[in-house]
């Protein structure tokens, strides 16, 4: 093999091989940022659990007033939950709940997922405090299925 005539050619293809190496790694850059930001607000919680534990996974979440959220409601356990929360749904503007193929607008105060249920509800918190969360379905919050939602105020740096 000789290397020493392709010396030149060598070099222009290693410069060719790197511009097209630097896009595509730019590019995937670019990908990756849009991915994560259309993925950074999205909060799920888990209503019981595949064993049939009555809890909220996790049972505290914290939001930030002003900014809008899309909770991932899911139910993996054996029977019906409730996400209830009434005093934060009044503090939120609810853009839309969405569940199979369903897009509900308006005014929200308990989501009810069956077995198996997954929604998406996408709202922005307005208010700042610390609300209860809990399953209505009768024995459920006695039995330890509560939470809260904490919504803080906005940083702002100066
Ligand atoms: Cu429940």
């Amino acid at each position: 093999m000789k290397f020493h005539n392709s010396s030149n050619h060598r070099s222009l293809w290693q410069n060719l091989l790197l511009l097209v190496v630097t896009l595509f790694a730019s590019s995937l850059l670019l990908m990756s940022t849009a991915l994560a930001e259309a993925q950074v607000n999205e909060i799920k919680v888990s209503l019981g659990n595949s064993s049939g534990e009555l809890k909220f996974f996790p049972s505290s979440i914290e939001l930030q007033a002003g900014t809008s959220y899309k909770l991932l409601l899911d139910n993996p356990s054996p029977v019906k939950h409730y996400f209830t929360s009434k005093d934060f749904a009044d503090a939120s503007w609810t853009r839309k709940v969405q569940a199979a193929k369903v897009e509900v607008k308006g005014a929200i105060h308990e989501l009810e997922l069956k077995p198996g249920a997954e929604a998406e509800w996408v709202l922005t918190p307005m208010k700042s405090g610390t609300y209860e969360l809990h399953c209505s379905i009768a024995g459920h919050a006695a039995a330890g299925m509560t939470g809260e939602i904490r919504v803080v105020d906005k940083e702002f740096s100066p």
